[in-house]
Parts: structure tokens; sequence; C-alpha cells
């Protein structure tokens, strides 16, 4: 398994705000390099599959209508190990009040559901969500 490699989106509120151009600046100026990339809007059932580890949340089905509502910029991320990690941190936490200043979430975000960014949390998960989204990716 390569940790050389992560999934991120730039959820619809990243893409109705006009924040993709800074977001994916902000991951190219860390040092990491777009691999791949599909802009479309994410279908309900690709969505229930991708947050398939929150179905029991209670926030659940908002989510999915939250990441459905319209489109999201949904990107493989490439860089030294632990790309995922890197991401994580350039990412910051889920609840931008938390998040430290510097990050995307801590200087562009306020909403806890609607916090721009998505990124795979571990080796595992970046390579189940890209064979998600780009199933052909080699
Ligand atoms: P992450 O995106 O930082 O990995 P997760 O816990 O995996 O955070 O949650 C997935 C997404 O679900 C979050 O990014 C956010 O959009 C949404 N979410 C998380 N917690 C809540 C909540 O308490 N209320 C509403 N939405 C939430
Ligand atoms: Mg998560």
């Amino acid at each position: 398994m390569s940790n050389g490699r992560t999934l991120v989106i730039c959820k619809p509120d990243a893409v109705e705000r006009g924040l993709v151009g800074e977001i994916i600046s902000r991951i190219e100026r860390r040092g990491l390099r777009l691999a791949a990339a599909e802009f479309k809007k994410i279908d309900q059932s690709l969505a229930q599959k991708h947050y398939a580890e929150h179905k029991d949340r209670p926030f659940f089905g908002e989510l999915v209508d939250f990441i459905t509502r319209s489109a999201s910029m949904i990107m493989i991320v490439e860089g030294p190990l632990d790309t995922w990690k890197i991401i994580r941190s350039t990412m910051g936490s889920t609840n931008p009040v938390e998040a430290a200043p510097g990050t995307i979430r801590g200087d562009l975000a306020l909403g806890i559901e609607e916090n721009l960014i998505h990124g795979s949390d571990s080796a595992e998960a970046a390579e189940r969500e890209i064979e998600i989204f780009f199933p052909n990716f080699k």
C-alpha cells in the first residue's frame, strides 16, 4: 500500500464560495501535487458509500444532502509518505471553530458541516476512497 496518495474533495461550499483555487493553491504550495481530478456533482449512492462510516450518526442525512447539493472538485493528491497526514494538518480540525489559524478550515470556514474540504483520515481510508471515486486510476 502506498501512503503517498490521498483523496481530497473541495466540497460544494468550496465551489459555491469560489475557494477551489485557494484550496488547491495551498495544497500545491505545501509541496503536494495533483495526480487526478474530476469536477462533478456527487450522487446519492456515491455519497452514501463514501460516508458509510457515518451512517448511524444523527447528521448522516444532512451530510449526504450537503455533499450532493452541487458540484465538488474531487482529487487524488500525491506526495511523500503519509500524504494523507499532510493533508489532514493542512485542512485543520473538523470543527472550524477549533481549527488552528493557518489551516484551510481555520482561515476560511465557520460551519462544522460546511467545512470546505474532505481528506482521507488514514492510509487505508485513502486507498478505499480513491477506489470509490477513481476506480480506473492506476
Ligand atoms: P472530517 O471531515 O474532518 O474527517 P468526519 O468526522 O469524518 O470529519 O465527518 C465528516 C463530515 O461530516 C465533516 O467534514 C462535516 O462536513 C460533517 N460533520 C461532522 N460532524 C458533524 C456534526 O456534528 N454535525 C454536522 N455535520 C458534521
Ligand atoms: Mg472523515
